[in-house]
């Protein structure tokens, strides 16, 4: 039986016990909750975007959507939490305090070719408002639901408090399956938070799959062409800043503002720009040393000025060098400069670590929360059964190999092991920290997947004489362990397969 299904059957027994039980037979808010519970197993993943205030969460949203549908910047909507799911016609709706629930208009805004779209909130009362609702019909969002939050600062205490209710809830059960951090400097405040957000999200009420992006980075080198060269360089940074915290299963460097622009890049912005390609060299560096130049009235660009604000807008300086390089270098439509520009975003990177770790496993992390949130709630309503029940789901919290798998692949960055480089290496992608199907989890190339019985079996054998090796310290031991279920359950399936 899988994972999915051992839940659904606990819930289908708890479900039954509640309509049995007198007490709560007569209690439709809690059959709802417990329906409510099951419905979530059947819907899409959801992964909320969190981090400090203007890490660029609204822009990587509408980036990762592939359309401005997120106001960006400190407008009311960006105090509140906002959920984007899909929908076949664009709707928004206002949870408010205490239940009710109201219909927010939409308005696009901007002059003629900008679709930003903006909430209509003269009507709204943020401090009344718990969520949004924001029903899109865009692919992206078929099997994923993305969860924009405000930024957590210890400035402002109501719109942190906002994103940490949503992340760990007071009722402890779980409202999101995976999250993405993003951090755009290293500085102390910052990098305290995310310790504090990490020690709570990582607690056993939290999700179980935290991703941590290092954000605007195109902005990192001053918007140098090498700026992505050095965001990498900081981005490793991050990465053991973040890995100290020991809550993130992977980093990455990501520029939204690219991304976004890439992803939705206009014919009349590709002339443009084929325009500043095309002057000569010397004078477009020197118009373009610094921002105040880029935009000035008198420049003798051959561009207009309020057309430069506006790719300034979009691109961002570092955007625009890179543009023009790519175009230098013989680009000649604007498909190919898009996909070149999304390339270097870090977009394409992001999406990649989503599936590898949420995607392939969305039926897991969803599996994982139902069972937080049951536990949970067979706590606060007891009954006769809940004894009995707990004893379904602890076990199953305990020994699934795939919840221990993902727990190690965050425990392994801030956990010292005996195990050398190499080792760490293999074991990461063993217990499936590179994708888990067979041929990520053992290096194997898809192209040539006859080899995996064997190296299956050869997997299986090595890890288990690393396990036993006598100078171990118990958590080398566990890891290893861990390492030999995996690749047990590889040999096990190539059998299957066989068969
Ligand atoms: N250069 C650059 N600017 C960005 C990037 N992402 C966001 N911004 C800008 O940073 C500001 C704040 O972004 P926003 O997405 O609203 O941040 P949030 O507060 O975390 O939701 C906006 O002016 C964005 O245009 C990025 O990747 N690069
Ligand atoms: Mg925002």
């Amino acid at each position: 039986m899988s994972t999915s299904d051992h839940v659904r059957a606990i819930l289908g027994g708890t479900i039954q016990a509640y309509r049995a039980d007198p007490h709560y037979a007569q209690r439709p808010d809690v059959h709802n909750q417990l329906d409510w519970i099951g419905r979530r197993l059947n819907q899409p993943i959801r992964i909320a975007l969190a981090g400090t205030l203007k890490a660029g969460k609204s822009t990587l949203v509408n980036a990762l959507v592939g359309e401005d549908i997120a106001p960006t910047d400190a407008t009311e909507a960006t105090r509140i939490v906002t959920w984007f799911r899909y929908g076949p016609t664009p709707k928004v709706t206002a949870n408010h305090r205490g239940g009710r629930r109201s219909n927010v208009p939409i308005v696009r805004e901007g002059v003629t070719g900008e679709r930003a779209l903006s909430f209509d909130f003269a009507s709204l009362d943020p401090v009344d408002v718990v969520d949004l609702d924001v029903e899109w019909p865009a692919a992206e969002l078929v099997n994923t639901t993305i969860i924009d939050t405000p930024g957590t600062s210890s400035l402002s205490r109501d719109v942190s408090e906002r994103t940490l209710r949503l992340l760990v809830p007071d009722d402890g059960v779980p409202r999101v399956d995976a999250v993405v951090f993003l951090l755009r400097t290293l500085n102390a405040p910052d990098i305290a938070l995310l310790r504090q957000i990490g020690e709570l999200v990582g607690g056993s009420s939290g999700a179980l799959g935290v991703i941590g992006v290092a954000s605007r980075a195109d902005e990192i080198g001053a918007g140098r062409i090498d700026a992505m060269m050095s965001a990498k360089d900081v981005a490793g940074r991050f990465t053991e800043e973040m890995d100290r915290t020991g809550i993130c299963q992977a980093v990455v460097p990501v520029s939204g503002l690219l991304a976004l622009t890439a992803r939705t890049l206009r014919q009349s912005e590709f002339v443009a720009l084929e325009k500043l390609a095309g002057v000569d060299a010397t004078e477009l560096t020197r118009a373009m040393l610094s921002v105040d130049r880029f935009v000035r009235e008198d420049s003798s660009l051959p561009v207009d000025a309020p057309t430069r604000a506006a790719l300034l807008d979009r691109f961002g300086m570092f955007g625009l060098r890179i543009s023009i390089a790519v175009l230098r270098a013989g680009v000649t439509d604007s498909v190919a400069l898009a996909d070149e520009l999304l390339e270097r975003s870090g977009l394409i990177a992001l999406r990649d670590v989503i599936d590898q770790q949420f995607a392939q496993r969305s039926d897991l992390l969803k599996a994982h929360t139902a069972l937080v949130s049951l536990r949970q709630f067979v706590q606060a309503n007891p009954i006769f059964a809940t004894r009995e029940i707990l004893a379904d789901i602890d076990p199953l919290l305990a020994d699934t190999h795939a919840f221990e798998e993902l727990r190690l692949l965050s425990q392994l960055r801030s956990r010292t092991t005996t195990l050398n480089d190499d080792e760490m290496a293999s074991l990461r992608r063993i217990i499936g920290g590179s994708g888990t199907d067979a041929a990520s989890r053992l290096g194997l190339s898809p192209d040539a997947p006859y080899d995996g019985p064997r190296a299956a079996f050869a997997a299986a054998q090595r890890w288990r004489r690393r396990a036993d090796h006598p100078l171990n310290d118990p958590f080398t031991t566990r890891v290893c362990r861990a390492a030999v279920r995996s690749a047990e359950a590889l040999v096990a399936e190539y059998h299957a397969r066989g068969r």
